[in-house]
C-alpha cells in the first residue's frame, strides 16, 4: 500500500480486488513511493478498463479462469454426459422453387434485419499486413471485402424497401466489431471511401477490448515482459460481439424500430451474400431463433459440425462441435466408427461456417439474463505432462457460435445447409500453408477465395440458362485451382437467382478466357456471345443518391484479346502484397468498355 500513489476511491477498490483475488504479485516489484507514479496510475487505469469491459468484472474473469484451468488440468471433456445426434434443419438446393421461395421471403425480411461484421481478428494465419476487410475479394473489379459487404447490404435494402407493402423506406443498420488491431484502419478505410455509399450514420463501429493473460493454473495475471506496469493482454475471441452489442444499447433501439433479425458474419467470405437472402427466408418461415449457415461437410473435415447434444440429465442444445472434438465424442457415445460419411457421401453433421441469423426478440430476452457473456474456454500450452506450468501465458476465449449454449431447450435452434460453391470461400491461409493442404481439401487462401467467386458466378449464369465454358486447371502459389471465366457483378445486379434469371437470355455464351464485369443494376444480357473482356458501367448518378433508371441491353458478339492471368510468386516483394498472396495478376491486354450515364434505355449491339 505504501508504494501506491494518491488513488481515487475506485482505484482503491480495484487494488483491493486484485489483492483479494490472489494477485498481490502484480505490485511486488513496484518502485518506492514517488517513483514511477505515472506508470502506476496507468497500470490502475488499465485494470479499470479490463474490469469494465468484461461482463461481471475482472474478479469474475479470474474466478472463471481458475475453474476452467482446473478442468483443463484434469483433462475434463466439455461434452461429458452428452450424446450427439443430427439436428433438424433446412437443406437447400440452389435455384429450385423452394430456394427461390426462401429467397423472396428473405429479401422481404431484409429491411427488418441488422448486419454485424466481426472484424477484430488480424488473421495471423493469413499473415497479411493490412486489415483483412481491405483485401480485394477479387482482382477483376478490385472490390475489397468491406465494399462488397456494404454494397450487398445496400442492394438488399433497396430491394427490400421496393417490396415493402407500406412503401416505407429503411436504413439497414451495419455494425462492425473491431479491436485495437483493426479499429483505426477500418475507420480510415470507411472514411477515405465515403463509407462505400452507405450513410455514415448507418454504420457503427464497436471496439472489443483484449483480456488479461494468465501465467499459471492459479490464474495469476501475467505482466507484460517489456513493461512491469502493464498486464499482458490477448484477444478474447469473436464471442465478445454479443456483450458489446448488448452494452451498446443498439439491440433495444433496433427492437423499438421494428427490427426482427440480427445477422452475424466473418471478415473474408466473398460468397456469403449469395446465401443470405435464402437463409434469412428460412429463419422467417421456420421461425428459427438461431439459424446457423452450414455447408455439407466431409467426415473429419477441419470445420466444426453442427450437432444436437442431449445430456443424460435431459438437457439438450444444438451447437457447433469443433471437428477435433466431434469424432472422439461420437466414438465415446456408441458410434463405433466415429465421424463417417453417410450414403450422401458427407457427414450427417453439417459444417459450421459461422454465419448466424438470430431472432432479435428472443436474443434480447436471453442477453437480459446473460449480459451477453458467452461460455468460455481456455487452451493453455503446457510445458510438460504434469500440466503445472505453461510455455507462454494463456487467456480465456469465447466464440460467437457458442451463444446457444445458455439457451433453454425449447429455443428454436436450426441450421440451413447450402452448397459450398455458393456460400463459403474464406481467406484464412497464407500461400505456403495453403500449398500444403492435402489434395481435395479447401485451400481457404486468397487464390481459392477469388477463384470461388468466378466459379459461383459462372455456375449461377449457367443455371440461369447461359452457356458458360468449363474451367481450366491452373497452379498459382503451389495451389491447383479451377479457373472459370472471370464473371463479376455488383450486388444490386444479381442479388437473388430470380433477379439474375430475369436479366440473362438463354442464348448467351461466355468462353473460358473471358471477363465480364457488370457495374450497374439494369443491365440485360440478351444473346451475348463473349470471347474476351467486356465491361458495362451503368451506374446511378455521380452522387449516388437518386436512382436514374438506365436499362442497357447487351446483344451480339464481343471478341478481343481479353484480360489474361499471369503468374506471380508470393515471395516477389516487388509485387503488392494483396496481389502476390494470390499468385497471379491480371494483365488487361484488351477489352470493350461501355459507360451509360444518361437516363433512359440504351442498347449495345456488338
Ligand atoms: N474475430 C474477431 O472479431 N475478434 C477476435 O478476437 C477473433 C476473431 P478466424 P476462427 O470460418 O471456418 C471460426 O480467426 O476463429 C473475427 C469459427 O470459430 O478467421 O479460427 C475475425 O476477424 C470456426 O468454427 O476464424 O474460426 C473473423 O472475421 C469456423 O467456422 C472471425 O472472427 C471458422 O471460423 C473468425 O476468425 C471458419
Amino acid at each position: 500500500r505504501s508504494n501506491l500513489p494518491a488513488l481515487s476511491p475506485d482505484q482503491v477498490e480495484l487494488a483491493k480486488m486484485l489483492v483479494e483475488t490472489g494477485q498481490s504479485r502484480v505490485f511486488e516489484h513496484w518502485a518506492d513511493p514517488g517513483v514511477d507514479d505515472d506508470r502506476k496510475k496507468a497500470f490502475l487505469e488499465q485494470v479499470a478498463r479490463l474490469d469494465t469491459s468484461y461482463p461481471g468484472g475482472l474478479a469474475s474473469y479470474i474466478k472463471t479462469a481458475r475453474e476452467l484451468l482446473a478442468d483443463s488440468k484434469a483433462g475434463k471433456n466439455p461434452f461429458d454426459g452428452f450424446t450427439p445426434s443430427v439436428p433438424s434443419g433446412e437443406v437447400l438446393t440452389f435455384g429450385d422453387d423452394n430456394f427461390i421461395n426462401f429467397e423472396e421471403t428473405g429479401v422481404k425480411e431484409a429491411r427488418k434485419a441488422a448486419f454485424v461484421l466481426v472484424a477484430g481478428g488480424l488473421g495471423e494465419r493469413l499473415g497479411y499486413n493490412g486489415i483483412k476487410v481491405a483485401l480485394p475479394a477479387e482482382t477483376t473489379s478490385g472490390t475489397c471485402y468491406l465494399q462488397h459487404y456494404i454494397e450487398s447490404v445496400l442492394a438488399l435494402q433497396e430491394a427490400s424497401c421496393r417490396l415493402a407493402e407500406d412503401g416505407s423506406g429503411t436504413q439497414i443498420p451495419f455494425v462492425i466489431m473491431t479491436s485495437d488491431d483493426t479499429h483505426a484502419r477500418t475507420l480510415h478505410l470507411l472514411e477515405s471511401n465515403g463509407y462505400f455509399g452507405m450513410q455514415p450514420s448507418q454504420v457503427k463501429l464497436l471496439k472489443q477490448e483484449k483480456v488479461a493473460c494468465l501465467e499459471d493454473n492459479d490464474a495469476r495475471l501475467a505482466l507484460d515482459p517489456s513493461d512491469k506496469y502493464k498486464i499482458q493482454t490477448k484477444p478474447h475471441g469473436h464471442g465478445d460481439v454479443h456483450a458489446l452489442l448488448y452494452s451498446s444499447g443498439l439491440l433495444n433501439m433496433w427492437h423499438d424500430a421494428g427490427m426482427k433479425w440480427v445477422l452475424f458474419f466473418q471478415d473474408t467470405n466473398g460468397l456469403l451474400f449469395k446465401a443470405i437472402p435464402a437463409a434469412l427466408g428460412v429463419s422467417a418461415i421456420r421461425q428459427f431463433h438461431v439459424n446457423s449457415l452450414a455447408v455439407p461437410r466431409k467426415a473429419k473435415e477441419a470445420i466444426g459440425g453442427i450437432a444436437k447434444l442431449t445430456h443424460a440429465d435431459g438437457r439438450t442444445m444444438v451447437i457447433n462441435v469443433e471437428y477435433n472434438q466431434l469424432d472422439p465424442l461420437l466414438r465415446a457415445t456408441g458410434y463405433l466408427n466415429g465421424d463417417v460419411n453417410d450414403e450422401t457421401g458427407f457427414s450427417p453433421f453439417p459444417g459450421n461456417i459461422n454465419q448466424l441469423i438470430l431472432g432479435l426478440g428472443p436474443y434480447i430476452e436471453e442477453l437480459k439474463k446473460t449480459g451477453g457473456a458467452i461460455k468460455e474456454f481456455v487452451n493453455p500450452k503446457y510445458k510438460d505432462a504434469s500440466k503445472t506450468s505453461f510455455k507462454s501465458s494463456t487467456r480465456l476465449e469465447c466464440m460467437m457460435q457458442d451463444y446457444p449454449k445458455t439457451l433453454s431447450p425449447t429455443a428454436a435452434v436450426g441450421f440451413t445447409v447450402m452448397d459450398t460453391w455458393l456460400a463459403y470461400a474464406p481467406v484464412k491461409n497464407n500461400p505456403e500453408d495453403a500449398a500444403k493442404v492435402p489434395k481435395g481439401n479447401p485451400y481457404h487462401s486468397a487464390t481459392s477465395g477469388e477463384m470461388a467467386i468466378y466459379r459461383a458466378n459462372s455456375l449461377i449464369l449457367r443455371k440461369a440458362g447461359a452457356h458458360v465454358d468449363d474451367p481450366v486447371t491452373q497452379v498459382f502459389n503451389g495451389q491447383e485451382v479451377e479457373v472459370w471465366p472471370r464473371i463479376v457483378w455488383k450486388p444490386k445486379w444479381g442479388l437473388t437467382f430470380s433477379e439474375v434469371r430475369r436479366k440473362v437470355g438463354s442464348s448467351c455464351s461466355v468462353s473460358q478466357k473471358s471477363t465480364l464485369l457488370l457495374n450497374g443494376r439494369d443491365i440485360f444480357i440478351e444473346d451475348l456471345s463473349l470471347d474476351g473482356a467486356l465491361i458495362i458501367n451503368a451506374g446511378e448518378d455521380a452522387e449516388g443518391n437518386s436512382l436514374i433508371l438506365r436499362k442497357v441491353t447487351v446483344k451480339g458478339r464481343v471478341e478481343n484479346k481479353g484480360w489474361i492471368l499471369e503468374s506471380v510468386d508470393y515471395k516477389d516483394a516487388s509485387v503488392p502484397e494483396e496481389i502476390r498472396i494470390r499468385g497471379f495478376r491480371i494483365n488487361k491486354v484488351e477489352h470493350l468498355e461501355k459507360a451509360y450515364d444518361k437516363p433512359g434505355k440504351s442498347r449495345l449491339e456488338a
